[in-house]
């Protein structure tokens, strides 16, 4: 019924319900009024004087465009041609905003054990900064239409405007601000590959581990930096469908409870209420559970969720209707907005 989930439960077994009641470190922000009370004075006068940064607007149109212009690749999946100009497209995208641009290459195996060519894009604002916080996406759309209305079209790739290219599409939109307008903490804009490569639900292939999130586990093994690390990470996935609501999902709950609630308190504060919705969601297995598995940088992911949907995603999640008719712009502000806000907060 809900196959996501049931293959997210199955498939998890870390014990991040231990981890839970450490709190997993969040932003001062979200989560320093204990440790600023322990804190010398001198800390305290020192984050004092950091003074408030203005929030920059928000440009939906500049990240729709972002978002049309991936699809314009048609499917963005590993081993084609498509998927090496849209990698080229990004990562000078992030060099134009003035980031400091590593591409990982690598080579995964599948599920299937196809050999993948993939490709991470790691944009770093701010790179002599080791206080740091990281904000990713998966860039790659998904090989098959697993749940598409029409059985022979399961094995075609998807076009992915809102699985995979909408969560792009904002950061690039927050990556051109970062550029004009810099932070407290720096930044790192990560675009994992093969995140959509999974097992596919339409084929009764036995169940298998790890089969998501390819490239998010390699970068997790293999960081662009040694031992890499950053104070918190933000995952968007699926952030621009029409009337999309962003429940808390409960991976990010189990490792950055304060860190929910901040960025869904700001949320609310900015009048974005309506979209990003105060109930518990899916435990979806997704590139953050792997950030926090290997580098254990608390994670939240802010996905779509539809419990009343046969998937617990969208009508059009894993079919040919995940067209640019599913990116909605007023979905994309919301989402982009209270990104932004939350990292300009930040000391
Ligand atoms: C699973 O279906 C196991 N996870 C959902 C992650 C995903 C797929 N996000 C976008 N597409
Ligand atoms: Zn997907």
């Amino acid at each position: 019924m809900k196959p996501s989930i049931k293959n997210s439960l199955l498939s998890f077994s870390l014990p991040l319900l231990l981890l839970g009641a450490c709190g997993g470190g969040s932003g001062q922000n979200a989560s320093g009024t204990a440790s600023n009370k322990a804190g010398s004075a001198a800390k305290q006068t020192a984050a004092a004087t950091k003074a408030d940064l203005q929030t920059p607007n928000f440009v939906a149109d500049s990240a729709y465009h972002y978002v049309a212009q991936q699809v314009a690749f048609g499917p963005r999946v590993p081993n084609t041609p498509a998927h090496l100009a849209c990698a080229d497209y990004l990562a000078a995208k992030l060099r134009d905003f003035g980031a400091e641009v590593i591409v990982q290459e690598a080579e995964v195996r599948a599920f299937d054990n196809t050999r993948l060519q993939i490709r991470n894009i790691v944009g770093q604002f701010q790179p002599e900064k080791s206080n740091r916080i990281m904000l990713y996406a998966h860039w790659d759309s998904r090989p098959f239409a697993d749940y598409d209305p029409d059985p022979a079209r399961r094995n075609e790739a998807i076009l992915g405007a809102n699985d995979g290219a909408s969560g792009v599409g904002v950061l690039l939109e927050i990556a051109r601000q970062l550029g004009q307008h810099p932070t407290h903490p720096g930044i790192d804009i990560i675009f994992f590959d093969a995140e959509d490569y999974g097992q596919p639900d339409h084929l009764d292939l036995p169940y298998q581990p790890d089969t998501w999130a390819l490239g998010s586990q390699y970068w997790g093994k293999n960081p662009h930096k040694r031992d890499y690390y950053a104070r918190f990470g933000i995952l968007l996935d699926m952030v621009g469908a029409p009337n999309a609501q962003f429940y808390r999902e409960q991976y990010s709950l189990q490792m950055a409870p304060r860190l929910v609630d901040h960025i869904w308190g700001i949320a609310g504060e900015l009048g974005y209420g309506n979209q990003f919705n105060y109930n518990k969601g899916g435990m979806i297995v997704d590139d953050h559970v792997y950030v926090y598995q290997h580098r254990q940088i608390p994670s939240v992911n802010i996905i779509q969720y539809e419990p009343t949907s046969a998937t617990s995603f969208g009508h059009y999640w894993h079919t040919h209707k995940d067209t640019m008719d599913n990116i909605d712009k007023g979905t994309l502000k919301a989402v982009g907005q209270t990104v932004l806000e939350v990292i300009y907060r930040e000391k």
